[in-house]
């Protein structure tokens, strides 16, 4: 093993050799053909990846990344890829014990929206640009989950409206840039939505028309026309990245990187091909196009991230800290089966070209992959802008047709629990990370003087409080976990 170091960087890129793949393209003359929006883990082991695939292949000079960062919170990627050169590794973790680190090389430089706004305006109305892409989170898209409008009382909005120039939000930097295209008589640049919400792109669309029309009507009547919001379904598995992975570089590759990503091999991105001002070849590096992408999303998010979310609620309840011990778990696994096959599988469209089980096995086997680790806190964080799609929807469509509820009424329950106690059936704390923790935590400790407090809380349960079936079982379920946390006797029960 070489004891010396090699900091990553673009000058010490060549240096860099022995059983890591690296960056075989010349980096220098790539445009920024995409600025993308919240450069998280997950768009580093999915969207930049493909894009460096096909630098690496096809040498797609017009479509490197320019990142972007718009909160106060991106200041420590910000400076760790501007460090970097815009260089990561990737380290993909196989489930038989491989370990695949890659250096990534197709984000060419990072811009802080906080430290510059008109710096990040003027790279998205800039002529090379042709696509801005999102990862804002369920969370950045600003919608009340219940009613699904725009949210108009967030305080950055009211600011982003009043102050065109210096944005908060990720619509006060669109429109503005928009304009300055428009002005320019440029061709409008696509927005690709590339989160976890069910057609994404329609509902950014939406949610920029409802902000566009109040600034600027004109400009949005010109949005409406020009720009195309492709819809997309995005899958790859990518936990935090812990200073093990850090440390596990450094050892065996002599790599000094501040911040690799980790994720698991698998990897899909299903796109619609409707974009305003062209899109990179994705499909020659995997990615698949479809005129719609409805069914795929739907199938993904109800199954692999609903899945995710019954696993991580009652798994901290019951104690275990990463998804593949619920998988080493049978009840678990039994449980999380039943809610697939029970009750997200009948809300389900048929998807072309595939068979319903053997997804649903897949997810199952990526899920126990014991080299990912996934945390189950970073499954539990932000629930509330995450179980209203995942979880709650296909509640209310089994509702309606009367079809089995339980096994969602019994994950409400414990969330219920899991906000209100902030501690395991053994009393280990558990740190609740989601920007509504106050609110479910105050709706949640009213539970024993009114069982249904929670599901009260009309942003994230709208009505549903009102419905007979539902209440009674919620009432139900809830105050079996609250006699008795041992969450694991009530998923057996049940199965
Ligand atoms: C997870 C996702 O916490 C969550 O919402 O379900 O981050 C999931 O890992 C990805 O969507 C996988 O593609």
């Amino acid at each position: 093993m070489d004891t010396t170091t090699i900091i990553l960087n673009q000058e010490n890129l060549d240096q860099i050799t022995g059983g890591i793949s690296t960056v075989g393209y010349d980096r220098k003359n790539i445009k920024s053909g995409i600025v993308h929006i919240g450069v998280g883990g997950f768009h580093r082991s999915h969207q930049a990846f493909y894009t460096h695939l096909l630098q690496e292949k096809y040498n797609a000079q017009e479509w490197g990344i320019c990142g972007v960062g718009l909160r106060e919170g991106d200041r420590k990627i910000h400076d760790v890829l501007t460090k970097q050169d815009g260089l990561y590794t990737l380290i993909v973790k196989h489930p038989n014990g491989k370990i695949e680190p890659s250096i990534i090389g197709s984000i060419g430089n990072f811009i802080l929206g906080v430290d510059n706004p008109l710096l990040v305006i003027d790279r998205m109305a800039d002529a090379a640009t042709k696509i801005v892409s999102l990862t804002i989170t369920e969370g950045g898209y600003n919608f009340n989950p219940a009613t699904g409008e725009f949210d108009f009382d967030n305080p950055a909005i009211q600011h982003d409206l009043k102050n065109p120039d210096s944005p908060k939000t990720v619509y006060g930097y669109l429109t503005a840039a928009l304009k300055k295209r428009r002005d320019a008589k440029l061709k409008a640049f696509s927005i690709m939505s590339c989160d976890n919400i069910l057609h994404n792109g329609d509902v950014a669309r939406k949610m920029l028309l409802s902000f566009a029309k109040k600034q600027d009507a004109a400009l949005a009547v010109w949005i409406e026309k020009e720009v195309c919001f492709p819809n997309s379904m995005v899958d790859r598995i990518t936990p935090v990245t812990t200073q093990s992975d850090i440390d596990y570089l450094e050892k065996n590759y002599g790599i000094k990187d501040e911040w690799p990503v980790t994720c698991e091999p698998f990897i899909q991105w299903v796109v619609e091909d409707n974009f305003s001002n062209g899109r990179p070849e994705y499909e020659k590096v995997g990615v698949q196009f479809v005129p719609d992408v409805k069914p795929y999303e739907k199938m993904k998010l109800r199954l692999l991230n609903a899945g995710h979310s019954v696993l991580g609620l009652l798994g901290a309840i019951h104690g275990h800290n990463t998804i593949n011990a619920c998988m080493e778990d049978k009840t678990f696994v039994d449980y999380l089966r039943s809610f697939m096959d029970k009750e997200a599988t009948p809300i389900l469209d048929e998807v072309k070209g595939i068979d319903l089980d053997q997804y649903k096995d897949s997810l199952e086997a990526r899920f126990a992959n014991p080299n990912i680790k996934d945390s189950v806190s970073r499954i539990c964080s932000e629930s509330s802008a995450k179980l209203p799609k995942f979880l709650i929807a296909t509640l209310e469509e089994n509702l309606a047709e009367g079809r089995s509820i339980e096994f969602a009424t019994l994950v409400i329950a414990a969330w219920c629990y899991y906000s209100d106690k902030q501690v395991d059936k053994n009393g280990q704390p558990m740190e609740i990370i989601d920007a509504m923790a106050k609110e479910l935590h105050t709706a949640a400790a009213k539970t024993g003087t009114d069982p249904l407090a929670f599901i009260k809380q009309e942003s994230l349960f709208g009505d549903l409080a009102k419905n007979e079936r539902f209440a009674d079982l919620y009432s139900v379920m809830v105050q079996k976990i609250y006699n008795d946390p041992n969450i694991k006797k009530h998923m057996k029960d049940m199965l």
